[in-house]
């Protein structure tokens, strides 16, 4: 081994992704197991899972129906191309992901990762308009604080500094829209702020005229804020996003990889929003997270222009080794079964105004600056000690580690992403230590 000697040197080898790598590996947290709603330590500790891992494990953790779906495929099916070969799971999959999206959303297309449905949804969009006689539709068009995941394209569109300032330049040909949310205006709403959704969106119509419609191919926004701290955009901003792209050709991609399967209290946020865009992307929540999988959903429209503007041979020039690997997919199916048979939907429904009444009673407590909810995910923003960013509130997330709870800090907000299949009782011990942390940070 080449590290040995100092303090905690074996972790040295490992360059942990998205992590402040020199103070964790100075006093580590180490997981060694899951069950349910909680983590098990190397030393010992039950950590409450308020972040259902990272806005992915929904369902708990080890649920045993998946944990044996993925054990009886591994010792039938390991793995096998989707190259001009398929698995009948795959084709089940995909089947129930459709029958789960609004509208003619169809067509599932399985990646490995959220960030690889981006890039995909973001591909499908440009060779769509191509395919289709409109070869000059190759702009594209984020938002401000976007998070949609760290490949080249993901962080052209994405809109979060840090993910984009250090690696170049990036996609040509992107414009980003207002952050939809004025948190002088709009804190402590609950669920969605009422603004007029169009003073946010006028940028797009500016866009529009300035660049010509027939320059423009997609519009890609998160329809629920996740990465950037738990925001809302004000009521009816999506339906109104919708029109607009609708009457300009333009597609419109909802990045859904933290809302699709129950976040909101609905199979996904275009139901939610009864917004039906022509591209959504999933992850995370499809399988549970119990092995790595993305997905996007397009409109039989699309699709068509696809299969039928292509003579003979591939109609998308795209794909990867694991797409639909054996794994992943039993997975799916197995988590796709629990969501329907416990009724998860429904129940995140029925205990999500308690969880807004539980996190919204944190006003007043010490450095909480704005508290906003929807389904079961929240977010705070706490007030920045000394102008640095991000350094109270990552405190503020140590803090709730040591009484036992895993949230996530993000800049200068915490979000909290339960485990939906939790009860009342399961979320009291997170606002509790919610308000021990405001209250026992400098
Ligand atoms: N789009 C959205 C909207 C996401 O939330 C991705 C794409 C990328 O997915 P992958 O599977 O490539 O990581 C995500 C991922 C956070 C946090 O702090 C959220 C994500 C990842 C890391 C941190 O909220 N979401």
């Amino acid at each position: 081994m080449k590290h040995t000697d100092a303090k905690n040197d074996h972790l040295a080898a490992y360059w942990m992704p998205f992590t402040p790598n020199r103070a964790f590996k100075d006093t580590p947290r180490i997981y060694k197991s899951a069950k349910g709603l909680y983590y098990e330590t190397t030393d010992g500790r039950q950590i409450l899972d308020a972040f259902s891992g990272l806005w992915c494990s929904n369902l708990g953790h080890c649920h045993p129906k998946i944990t044996e779906a993925i054990q009886k495929q591994a010792a039938n099916l390991d793995y096998s191309t989707a190259f001009n070969f398929g698995h009948e799971s795959a084709f089940d999959l995909a089947n129930v992901v459709a029958d789960q999206f609004p509208g003619d959303l169809d067509h599932v297309f399985f990646t490995n990762s959220g960030s690889e449905a981006v890039d995909t949804a973001l591909k499908m969009a440009l060779a769509y308009h191509r395919i289709n006689g409109e070869g000059t539709r190759t702009r594209l068009i984020g938002r401000v604080n976007g998070y949609h995941g760290v490949g080249f394209g993901g962080i052209s569109v994405g809109g979060m500094v840090n993910n984009r300032k250090f690696f170049g330049g990036l996609l040509g040909g992107v414009d980003h829209l207002p952050f939809p949310y004025n948190a002088e205006r709009d804190a402590f709403t609950r669920g969605e702020p009422g603004t007029d959704p169009m003073e946010y969106l006028k940028e797009l119509e500016q866009i529009i005229t300035l660049h010509d419609a027939t320059t423009i191919a997609a519009v890609i926004v998160e329809p629920m804020i996740g990465s950037a701290g738990m925001f809302l955009p004000p009521k009816g901003y999506l339906k109104k996003l919708r029109e607009i792209t609708e009457k300009h050709g333009i597609l419109l991609i909802f990045d859904e990889v933290i809302t699709a399967f129950g976040r909101l209290g609905d199979a996904n946020a275009a139901s939610y929003f009864g917004v039906t865009p022509d591209i959504c992307t999933m992850a995370k929540g499809i399988n549970n997270a119990a092995v790595p999988m993305g997905a996007v959903i397009a409109s039989k429209k699309l699709y068509d222009t696809f299969i039928d503007g292509t003579k003979a041979g591939i109609e998308f020039f795209h794909g990867y080794t694991y797409s639909a690997h054996p794994l992943a997919v039993a997975a799916g199916l197995a988590a796709q079964e629990v969501y329907k048979e416990e009724n998860v939907y429904a129940h995140v429904r029925s205990v999500a105004k308690y969880f807004e009444d539980g996190l919204h009673s944190l006003k007043g407590e010490p450095h909480i600056t704005d508290i906003r909810n929807i389904g079961l995910a929240g977010g705070l923003t706490i007030a920045q000690r000394d102008g640095v960013i991000g350094a109270r509130s990552y405190d503020f997330f140590l803090k709730c580690y040591e009484h036992g709870i895993g949230v996530r800090s993000n800049g200068d907000t915490i979000a909290i992403a339960p485990i939906l299949v939790s009860n009342p009782e399961d979320l009291d011990p997170i606002f509790d230590a919610l308000k021990k942390a405001a209250n026992e940070i400098d």
